[in-house]
């Protein structure tokens, strides 16, 4: 039986508790009831001069009435916590689909995306939601990986001197080193190190010794390489003709392929797409301009890689960055991209912290 003394202190808990808006508004509950002079522990040392015979009685009440408030309090408590977290999430909301503020013109922070950086982004996000990973590697190469593994023979024209940079000396396998003139030995490097499946893309700078108004000694490619059981030619064709459109923006570009002829690939395939050859405009125009070359990849580069061409097969590509960042934006000149003209980068930079992303459309 509870003493009416006892019932109102339950009672008076019960509001306090109720009344505690916040965590420590509920400990300076906790205190005032259970505290070393809080009005329960008084009610308990009191307990001595309480006659004996009924003591026992009110010791067990004033122990489960104890044991009643500490449960409150920790009831009480959780529903403070979880509220407290609950406000706390909600003021701590991060919308991460909001775009970054441009900075202000003039500011320190001024910077933009080289229009390479940004193709390279941007081929990045496309083709990195098929799928494929970036690999990277020396821009200083064995010719074995430039040329041999590629079935690229002895005599063949892009081995000589006018086209590419040999450089003094031979690597640790004795080969002669060159600057590397596209970036399939970082295909052929990918297939020795890892087994199938292998979905990549290699974007880099390359060298070829050319240079006129159309042409840089240094220059930008992007190839990519896919190697698995059971691939074809139509997965060549969807993979590059969706990776067109998503580049330029247009849904219906026409895609045409053209058969061709590359050491490394066989069949190889010059890749077209539509265009109005008097405006410049990309898209169904009725002209057709070269924009890249594909393949499945030959036999005999499989066999180099030690890949069995019976179990494996698999298609590459390679296509020029500046060429295609070019035709994108309508840009008529190759040379600025390495002028390090500030007029030029000013007016063709891309916003800093704005990643490339299929969603926002590239
Ligand atoms: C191209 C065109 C066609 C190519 C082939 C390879 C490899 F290593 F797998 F054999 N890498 N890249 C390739 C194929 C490159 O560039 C115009």
């Amino acid at each position: 039986m509870m003493t009416d003394d006892l019932a109102a202190l339950r009672a008076e808990a019960e509001m306090a508790l109720a009344g505690a808006a916040d965590l420590r508004a509920l400990d300076a509950v906790r205190v005032a009831v259970l505290g070393k002079s809080g009005s329960l522990s008084g009610l308990l040392k009191g307990l001595g001069a309480v006659p004996a015979e009924a003591r026992k009685e009110r010791g067990a009440a004033l122990n489960r009435l104890k044991n009643e408030v500490e449960a409150l309090l920790e009831a009480r408590k959780a529903v403070l916590e979880a509220e407290a977290l609950t406000a706390r999430l909600k003021a701590e909301r991060l919308d991460v689909s909001l775009p970054p503020r441009p900075f202000a013109p003039g500011t320190a922070a001024e910077g933009g995306i080289h229009p390479i950086s940004r193709t390279i982004e941007e081929l990045t996000a496309i083709f990195g939601s098929m799928g494929f990973r970036v690999v990277e590697g020396p821009d200083i190469e064995g010719d074995w990986y430039n040329f041999g593994a590629l079935n690229i023979p002895d005599h063949h024209p892009a081995r000589q001197d006018h086209d590419t940079f040999y450089m003094p000396g031979t690597d640790a396998a004795g080969q002669r080193l060159v600057l590397r003139t596209q970036t399939s030995p970082l295909q052929i490097r990918t297939m020795l190190g890892e087994p199938p499946p292998i979905r990549i893309i290699a974007p880099g700078r390359t060298y070829r010794a050319d240079h006129d108004a159309t042409h840089s000694p240094m220059f930008h490619q992007v190839e990519g390489l896919v190697i698995d059981r059971g691939i074809t030619l139509g997965h060549l064709k969807g993979c590059l003709t969706d990776f067109l459109r998503a580049f330029f923006g247009i849904s219906d570009l026409p895609v045409r392929f053209r058969s061709s002829y590359f050491p490394f690939t066989e069949p190889s395939m010059e890749v077209d797409i539509g265009w109005n050859r008097k405006t410049g405009e990309l898209g169904g125009g009725g002209d057709w301009l070269e924009i890249l070359g594909s393949g499945m990849v030959h036999p005999k580069v499989l066999a180099n890689c030690g890949l069995d061409p019976r179990e494996w097969q698999g298609f590459a590509f390679g296509m020029g960055i500046e060429r295609i960042t070019m035709l994108k934006h309508g840009m008529p000149d190759l040379r600025p991209f390495y002028e390090s003209d500030l007029r030029w980068l000013r007016h063709w930079a891309a916003e800093p912290l704005a990643p490339a992303s299929l969603h926002e459309g590239i």
